[in-house]
């Protein structure tokens, strides 16, 4: 079910009992049993009493540091009081699990997950007793050829229960989930539904928003679904006015309040359009770590601290890469006036070729979509970053997932990020069609820090195979390590402060030859932590493409980046 920090939780974060099984020998002694020796001679070889105890929401590889590199098994336990009621039912909800989950409670199992980076639900109605129960969850964050991301990726891999914990508890039937948000291209009508779960699935609904004077009423169909429309005159989201709206949504068995705001996003012809009106996208990379700590973020307080500071850098777009990051930063993004570009771990070496990938795609996708369709900050779905054109089966399997997400939510743009085009002669030739799928064609490119430049900057030219749809450039930038200056060369040294800022000079100059461009998006905000960057000297297990170093220390391309934003109005 969505939204539910609005329902009847009991939250399970705090401290868990651990057992780390980098052998995996627990899954044969079947520690979920949690078998207690009888005799003073019976032995087992594993025990959560006496256990180490970490954080939930966490990662592991942060609290214990024999575990900084980890990937492989632990073994999660927390003991829980309830007392059942007669009518209700109940729920464990986890917000995420890096990357495989095994739930069981009281040692009965009650379900898997596989994926790192979105929500999923068992219901145990049947499966707790009254007083003390044992929750005991595997996880393994082991890296898996078709997974999703599959082998290579270049940020540090924090395992654990990353996100929330609660036990739901709702009555016989409960909403489920709703979609109350404007319709395609109208600025004051909402268009959308709400699913009812249970055995009585025909009830009357309401959907008010006191504040415009709504009291829309319909009744759900013997599935549990009303279509909902109505017309008023919303106060649109902006960034520049993050307006929302109280908004309930009653059955006759349940109620649901959350905090709504209503715009419109769309692609005009090769502009991007908020509310009707053309806009520049002011964007900054982010990856889900809490820089001063590093530590995935979890928590709310991580979300402000990210956020701000792309506020305070003046974008008005933040992209969260390269998976759907926790509840919190959509949430605070959308409060703070920050649009938002979702995506899913659909990154470089996947395995199109593998038999079980369409559906775990599809699967993330819809958990994605389904936690935040409601969240009006979210303008981007964005299906996959820098894939190969030639790995058998991609075109076909990113074609379909396009239609699939166009068929669950029409009303935000979609994109794919690309990073194939050849640049030569200083000239972009775009020729990977996969941003034929794209309402927006997203670029990831590094000149001047991979690829050397060819011309001048300010003459760069450009080829597109399928003009007419706004440009966007999603990565570019280069390493530095604050407070590294190598006088007197500067410009001409990496890793320093002044060659990161000279990329990025040259980069805003370039710029202005690139066609239809509606917007730009620097790699990244903060250093962060990758397993694949360990110059012994400038990055130490960091990648320093930050902005801003782990500890928030502005490079110089920190100002370049904030006076371009500035001068663009
Ligand atoms: C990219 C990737 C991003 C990397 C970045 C880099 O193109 O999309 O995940 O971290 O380059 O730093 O090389």
């Amino acid at each position: 079910m969505i939204n539910v920090q609005s329902r009847n939780v009991t939250s399970l974060n705090g401290d868990w009992s651990v057992i780390i099984d980098p052998a995996g020998s627990g899954q044969w002694q079947q520690v979920w049993l949690e078998k207690q020796p009888q005799k003073k001679t019976d032995f087992f070889e594993y025990s959560f009493q006496g256990a180490p105890v970490l954080k939930v929401p966490g990662d592991f590889n942060s609290q214990l540091c024999e575990l900084t590199w980890y990937e492989g098994t632990v073994w999660y336990k927390k003991e829980f009081n309830y007392r059942a009621q007669k009518g209700r039912r109940l729920f464990l909800h986890f917000g995420a699990v890096n990357y495989w989950a095994d739930v069981y409670v009281n040692g009965e199992k009650a379900g898997s997950h596989e994926g790192g980076f979105t929500p999923f639900q068992f219901e145990i109605t049947g499966k707790v007793k009254d007083g003390p129960n044992a929750l005991v969850v595997k996880v393994n964050n082991g890296r898996y050829k078709s997974g999703l991301p599959g082998l290579g990726y270049d940020w540090l891999n924090y395992g654990g229960i990353t996100r929330d914990v609660d036990l739901i508890e709702t009555g016989n039937t409960f909403i489920e989930d709703y979609n109350i948000q404007l319709k395609k291209g109208s600025l004051n009508t909402v268009s959308g539904w709400v699913q009812l779960n249970g055995s009585q699935l025909a009830q009357n609904i309401t959907v008010k928003i006191p504040e415009l004077n709504i009291f829309y009423k319909a009744r759900t169909d013997n599935e549990g679904v009303a279509k909902v429309e109505f017309s008023a005159a919303f106060k649109l989201w902006s960034p520049g006015s993050p307006k929302r709206y109280k908004v309930m949504i009653e059955s006759e068995t349940d109620t649901v309040e959350d905090n709504i705001g209503f715009r419109s996003i769309e692609v005009k012809g090769s502009k991007v359009v908020l509310n009707g009106k053309q806009l520049f996208l002011k964007a900054v990379n982010i990856h889900e770590e809490n820089p001063f700590k590093g530590a995935r973020a979890s928590s709310a307080k991580d979300a402000v601290l990210l956020l701000n500071a792309a506020k305070e850098l003046g974008c008005n777009l933040v992209r969260l890469a390269h998976y759907p990051h926790n509840e919190h930063m959509i949430k605070e993004a959308e409060k703070m006036g920050l649009m938002v570009w979702s995506e899913i771990p659909v990154y470089q070496h996947i395995d199109f070729a593998d038999s079980s990938l369409p559906s775990k795609m599809e699967g993330m996708l819809k958990e994605m979509v389904r936690r935040d369709r409601n969240r009006c900050a979210i303008i981007i779905w964005s299906l996959s970053n820098e894939t190969y054109p030639g790995t058998p089966g991609r075109d076909k399997a990113l074609a379909e997932l396009t239609k699939k997400c166009k068929a669950i939510d029409s009303a935000r743009l979609i994109t794919h990020v690309i990073n194939t085009q050849r640049y030569q002669n200083n000239t972009f030739d775009l020729w990977d069609t996969l941003y034929r799928q794209a309402d927006i064609i997203a670029i990831n490119e590094y000149i001047g820090w991979y690829t050397p430049w060819q011309g001048l900057p300010a003459a760069t030219k450009w080829t597109l195979v399928c003009p007419e749809k706004p440009v966007f450039i999603s990565e570019f930038g280069g390493e530095a390590l604050y407070g590294n200056k190598n006088v007197p060369t500067d410009e001409a040294a990496y890793w320093t402060e002044a060659y990161q800022a000279k990329i990025y000079t040259d980069q805003i100059e370039m710029f202005n030859t690139v066609p239809d461009l509606c917007g730009v998006c620097p790699w990244l905000l903060f250093d962060y932590r990758s397993p694949g960057r360990m110059h012994p000297v400038y990055q130490k297990g960091y990648n320093r493409k930050g902005l801003l170093s782990d500890k928030g220390e502005k490079k110089k391309a920190w100002y370049i980046i904030k006076e371009y934003y500035n001068s663009i109005r």
